[in-house]
């Protein structure tokens, strides 16, 4: 087994105790594909126990959770994010091991994991009601509650970041939680969820049920005690756990993955645009929902920008994620596979690779690399331009007028993120309005991680909001009070 800092709990988290499974999933570094640790393998057994503590922290029989005042959970929240930071160290090493990501991006989630936590921290507080005008004998409020217990599926690709996303807002708002890690990646989760029990959270307010989607996903999706599900992932198991989730009718947000687009004219500034451009799609390996993986580029500045970019993508090293290089490996060999399999499509279909990043030399022959590449004038409709292909692969085409990029732009069905690069304002705010999708960045790309942003799909990417408010507001219900006056 390759060494970690610390070993995380590698149990599950039930009712503030720390619960060991008959069956266990080996854990594998996908640099190097050798075995880092065991996890549980939680059935619905445990995701039964999971809930019921939930449950209890929530309804109050036991736990103190539904007593603590949003300006006390604000307060736990910051504290949290106070910890989150003085252990950066360790869980940033912890997620660069288990996701394979270079060093750098992995520090980076850590401090966007602790963000959540501050930024919710001061959310808590500040979730209210209205009053609404009715008859004159009557006083009309609502009341902004939390749904009760919440279940949360989360992939492998951020699950720091991924955490602190669903974790904070839900328990700003406060609910309980059970949350669903990935198989492959959750070591980060583990330890934040050891060092959230230490900071004081109430038993059963946090439950970690580590284990397989087909199991513990599919228990979790399927139970009927729960009051809201948000899952992040592929939109063939988001449909899977929409259905178990409508059976009880429990409301669910979706977030679902994208292959957005990046709008590119003459007259963009250049050089901030390309290395935006490079940055979005090798970002995490381009494992990453809001990967920039599509160039829409305007005729006249097309040769020009492919030789440009032809450059900056013959100059990317993939190495493993400790050695910090521009991209790291893919996280297991299924998706190497499957990413392999639909480029050897592509070259099957006449579609060049117009440039490719290198592998150093020191990269592990069993990790799951792909270099980073470019396939130019990409047809129409073909596959590399619509479909999620999750990997370090930028597809670039050739428009003419700002119809042409909005048509070109909607031959996906997804609608997750888009860039805009123009320095004509009245073209920066027609095309912001047009475009489907639910975050546009205009001469920028991703705002920095954004945790402030709202962020969630239009079209295939799913619905819901998470991130900022919006996704505070989403953990919460409204009740409505009527007063007749006596
Ligand atoms: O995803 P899954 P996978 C996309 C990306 C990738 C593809 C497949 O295109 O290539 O999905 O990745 C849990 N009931 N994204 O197979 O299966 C699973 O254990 C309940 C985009 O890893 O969707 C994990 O915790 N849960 C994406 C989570 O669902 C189930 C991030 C995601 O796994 C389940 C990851 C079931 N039946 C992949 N089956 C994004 N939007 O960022 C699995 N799970």
């Amino acid at each position: 087994m390759s060494r970690l800092p610390v070993t995380p709990p590698c149990a599950a988290l039930i009712g503030g105790e720390w619960v060991t499974t008959p069956q266990s999933l080996s854990v594998e570094a996908p640099s190097s594909a050798t075995p880092l640790a065991e996890i549980a393998r939680c059935q619905s057994s445990q995701v039964d126990a999971a809930v019921d503590a939930a449950r209890q922290a929530f309804d109050g029989i036991r736990g103190t959770w539904s007593q603590w005042s949003a300006r006390q959970r604000g307060e736990w929240l910051y504290r949290f994010a106070e910890a989150i930071d003085a252990d950066a160290e360790t869980l940033s090493t912890l997620e660069c091991a288990d996701t394979g990501k270079p060093m750098r991006q992995a520090k980076g989630d850590i401090s966007v994991c602790a963000r959540y936590f501050r930024f919710y921290a001061g959310g808590a507080d500040k979730l209210h009601g209205e009053t609404i005008p009715f008859e004159t004998d009557y006083t009309v409020m609502t009341l902004r509650e939390p749904y009760g217990v919440c279940g949360q599926i989360i992939p492998w690709n951020y699950p720091a970041q991924i955490f602190g996303r669903c974790i904070a807002a839900a328990l700003a708002a406060g609910n309980t939680v059970v949350l669903k890690p990935a198989e492959d990646a959750c070591l980060s989760v583990l330890r934040l969820a050891e060092l959230a029990m230490q900071c004081g959270l109430p038993e059963g307010v946090l439950n970690v049920v580590p284990g397989l989607g087909s199991e513990a996903g599919a228990a979790l999706s399927e139970h009927s005690r729960i009051d809201h599900l948000s899952f992040t992932g592929s939109p063939a198991t988001g449909t899977l756990v929409t259905q178990a989730a409508a059976a009880n009718h429990v409301p669910v947000t979706m977030e679902l993955g994208g292959k957005s687009p990046q709008i590119l004219f003459a007259d963009a500034d250049m050089d901030t645009a390309l290395a935006t451009v490079v940055k979005a799609i090798i970002q995490n390996a381009g494992q990453t929902c809001s990967a920039g993986s599509r160039l829409l580029v305007e005729s006249s500045c097309y040769d020009q920008v492919v030789a440009a970019l032809s450059e900056r993508f013959s100059a990317l090293l993939c190495d493993a994620g400790e050695a910090d290089p521009d991209c790291g490996p893919l996280i297991n060999a299924r998706q190497r596979a499957k990413l392999e399999d639909r480029l050897a499509a592509a070259k099957a279909d006449g579609i060049r690779v117009a440039a490719a990043g290198q592998l150093a030399e020191s990269a592990p022959a069993e990790g799951h690399f792909v270099v980073p590449q470019m396939l130019v004038d990409v047809p129409e409709g073909h596959h590399v331009s619509c479909e999620e292909l999750f990997g370090p692969v930028l597809a670039v085409q050739r428009f003419n007028d700002e119809d042409d990029a909005i048509r070109l732009a909607h031959t996906s069905d997804f609608g997750l993120c888009a860039g805009i690069w123009t320095r004509d304002g009245g073209r920066q705010q027609r095309l912001a309005k047009r475009i489907r999708s639910g975050q546009v960045f205009i001469n920028d790309y991703g705002a920095a991680g954004g945790v402030e942003l709202p962020f969630g799909g239009m079209g295939r990417s799913g619905h819901g909001r998470e991130k900022g408010f919006e996704g505070l507001k989403s953990y919460t219900q409204i009740k409505t009070v009527a007063i007749r006056h006596g």
